[in-house]
């Protein structure tokens, strides 16, 4: 079985992109999907996925891969009520598994999913992209949180992991995640794992962390999924088939000392979920989100696959974040995922693999 390749779409009414544009792009198998209605912590019900469902089989998609379940701030922290909690992401991941759900994609990640300073940076060629200004994100969390907030109410739509409803309460939020240093989340992340394993295992679904958006602490917050030695420490801390890794290149190689194709060939046999995004880095530590084609970034896109294509990957994979291009831009598309770049993007990694492929198939005659 050859790796499968996905599309993330935000879901009927809450995504401009069709799922009959979808379908035109060469190789997609499937929907990377959620019910981005739910806060975290509810349990998604079989009603709500089979609504999913149909409109999916309407054209042929999988819906394999869950992006994301998001986890209980309270799971996070490690309050008594965690276990509650847990009990729904148990029951959720029952449901999915009727739905033939093989892998959920989350983070552990304290308050604040990916984390940006502008949403729409000139690129140079007339495109914009998603820019992280160093400077920016230092101690006004507030500041941050209200630039992302803006643009969401603004243009009417919600961002996975921004949730207003949690948004209103960041200072109380911030005081509770007091105390909840690296080695309290690494604690809380382990308890969740493994009260969730036997289920997982049950129901034949893989748990992918998704990498740490940027890879290091923002606003005193602890992060841990930053590098190849936290993600070492991470599939040995639970150490099953079970817990697995959503492979982000964009999101470790903000770093750029992480070597993301060494990352690859090194825990391929765990990753469930690729994630290919390019980044370009700038001397002063600011990065801007990039083109798929390996030369417009810095993140080593080729060189990635290749890791990916040697070690056998079987797994999904998807264009992470793109440009907005042409007619996008605030407003009309969201942030990081428009449609023309991403599936630009899909068919340079098309045409790579098919490469590999026929090298492969030429070595062996
Ligand atoms: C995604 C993440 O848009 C993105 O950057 O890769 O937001 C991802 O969906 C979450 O962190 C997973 O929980
Ligand atoms: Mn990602």
């Amino acid at each position: 079985m050859p790796m499968q390749m996905c599309f993330r779409w935000y879901g009927e009414g809450n995504d401009k992109i069709k799922l009959s544009d979808i379908k035109q792009i060469p190789g997609v198998t499937g929907i990377v999907w959620a019910l981005h209605n739910k806060m975290p912590g509810e349990v998604w019900e079989i009603e709500e996925i089979n609504e999913v469902k149909r409109q999916l089989d309407e054209y042929g998609f999988n819906m394999d891969v869950v992006e994301s379940v998001n986890v209980h701030d309270d799971i996070k922290i490690g309050l008594p009520t965690r276990d509650k909690y847990i009990e729904n992401y148990k029951k959720t991941i029952r449901n999915l598994s009727k739905f033939g759900v093989k892998v959920i994609c989350y983070n552990f990640m304290p308050i604040f999913d990916w984390t940006r300073s502008n949403l729409f940076h000139p690129v140079g060629d007339g495109s914009t992209a998603l820019f992280y200004e160093k400077n920016m994100i230092q101690d006004d969390y507030n500041a941050m949180a209200r630039y992302i907030l803006d643009f969401t109410e603004k243009y009417g739509m919600s961002f996975p992991g921004w949730e207003p409803e949690r948004m209103a309460r960041l200072d109380e939020l911030f005081r509770a995640y007091e105390g909840v240093d690296h080695e309290k989340l690494w604690a809380n992340l382990k308890y969740f794992l493994e009260a969730i394993m036997p289920t997982c295992r049950q129901c034949d679904i893989k748990m992918a962390i998704h990498m740490d958006d940027p890879p290091w602490d923002i606003f005193g917050l602890p992060r841990l999924l930053v590098d190849e030695k936290s993600i070492g420490r991470f599939l040995e801390m639970v150490d099953d088939e079970y817990n697995c890794l959503t492979l982000c290149s964009g999101s470790l190689n903000a770093n750029p000392e992480n070597n993301v194709a060494d990352i690859v060939r090194k825990y391929c046999k765990r990753i469930a979920f690729a994630h290919i995004r390019n980044v370009k880095h700038f001397e002063n530590g600011d990065f801007s989100e990039a083109s798929h084609r390996d030369c417009d970034g810095d993140t080593g896109i080729i060189e990635i696959l290749k890791a990916y294509h040697d070690g056998g990957f079987e797994g999904y994979i998807r264009p992470d974040h793109g440009r907005h291009l042409w007619d996008e831009g605030p407003g009309n598309v969201r942030p990081g995922y428009g449609l023309y770049d991403r599936a630009l993007g899909i068919m340079y990694m098309l045409g790579v693999w098919d490469t590999l492929d026929k090298q492969k198939e030429k070595k062996n005659d």
